[in-house]
């Protein structure tokens, strides 16, 4: 009788279970008239009257354990409104974690930064707070030059503006180290624009240029057909048109045949097959003396592009607004993009 009881008091207390049915087992199999604990209360008329007293008492804990358990663990699933674990199918797959993808414009300019460092270009930046001298004196736009109309600029104060483009960051960099310097120079630039499908009031752009004591323009065609090789395909084709910018002399405009039709015609090219893609020349003698490089020792080429432009060309984008307004759909179709 003793051992029996010292059992189930141990059974009880080991007692696990993982839903209401399995508690209600376990209390008929221990309290129900047939269950362990009631036979021993039958058994206990045949207990010698010595022991009555001590075996009675310790029925009556082993009683009062199973009890308080078995009233524990219904009261346990009755609070949880989980389902029981052997309702939860571990071989389902888990739910999906959607992956963030790259900006267009950042993807582009990383891959145009990958293809000049391999001719020897490295990267600059520069404040999108430009003082006049960094942002158009020492780019040769005169005080009253008519070139200073031709952007529409932010200004801050007389002498402060938003950049409006990235050659400010240039003449830092000319001002600041000694030739020979290939130099690549990302960022965004402000103009006074009405916001279009074609015009923002902030772009991006990336310019480079070269600075040694033998540069020529034939340096400038070969640096660029090997970008654009590299960057639209081998069979894209370029061509030059003058053109004119004050910081360089002589300057030109670059267009590619156009990848969407192959140069037959079609509504990107209008029907002309070829785009324009840059602007580019050879640095005016006085924006070098203006950073402090002698121009009878050197010379330089420089080049500039908007990565929105190219971006809508490579990816055929038709309307600038998209850049900027962080529309998921627009934004997701460049999932897995490099
Ligand atoms: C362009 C077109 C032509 C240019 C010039 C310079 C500097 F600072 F070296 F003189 N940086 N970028 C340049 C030349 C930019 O953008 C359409």
């Amino acid at each position: 009788m003793q051992e029996k009881i010292t059992t189930l008091l141990a059974e009880i207390e080991n007692f696990r279970a993982e839903n209401k049915e399995q508690v209600e087992a376990f209390r008929i199999q221990l309290l129900s008239k047939k269950g362990a604990v009631s036979l021993l209360f039958d058994d206990f008329r045949n207990v010698p009257a010595a022991e009555k007293k001590a075996i009675g008492q310790q029925l009556n804990v082993l009683k009062n354990a199973a009890q308080e358990k078995i009233n524990a663990l219904k009261e346990q699933f009755d609070n949880s409104t989980e389902q029981s674990h052997t309702d939860i199918d571990l071989t389902l797959p888990g739910e999906p974690y959607p992956l963030g993808s790259r900006h267009p414009i950042s993807l582009v300019r990383e891959q145009i930064l990958n293809i000049f460092s391999r001719l020897g270009f490295s990267l600059a930046e520069g404040p999108e707070v430009e003082d006049d001298w960094h942002n158009f004196s020492a780019l040769n736009f005169a005080e009253n030059h008519p070139a200073r109309d031709m952007q529409d600029t932010f200004f801050i104060s007389d002498n402060y503006a938003l950049r409006t483009h990235t050659s400010s960051i240039q003449v830092r960099v000319m001002e600041s180290r000694k030739p020979p310097m290939r130099i690549l120079a990302p960022g965004r630039v402000y103009r006074k624009e009405a916001i279009s499908a074609r015009a923002h009031c902030f772009f991006h752009q990336l310019e480079g240029f070269y600075i040694n004591t033998d540069v020529s323009f034939a340096d400038l065609k070969q640096t660029l057909y090997y970008f654009v090789q590299e960057f639209f395909g081998k069979d894209t084709k370029i061509r030059f048109r003058p053109s004119y910018f004050p910081f360089t002399e002589p300057s030109a405009e670059m267009d590619i045949s156009c990848n969407i039709c192959g140069g037959s015609g079609c509504g990107v090219c209008k029907h002309s097959g070829w785009v324009e893609i840059l602007g580019c020349g050879m640095i005016d003698p006085a924006v070098l003396d203006n950073c402090k490089i002698d121009s009878n020792k050197f010379k330089g080429f420089a080049f500039g592009m908007g990565i929105e432009r190219i971006t809508m060309l490579k990816y055929q984008v038709k309307d600038l607004r998209l850049f900027s307004e962080n529309d998921q759909r627009f934004l997701r179709q460049f999932e897995g993009e490099v």
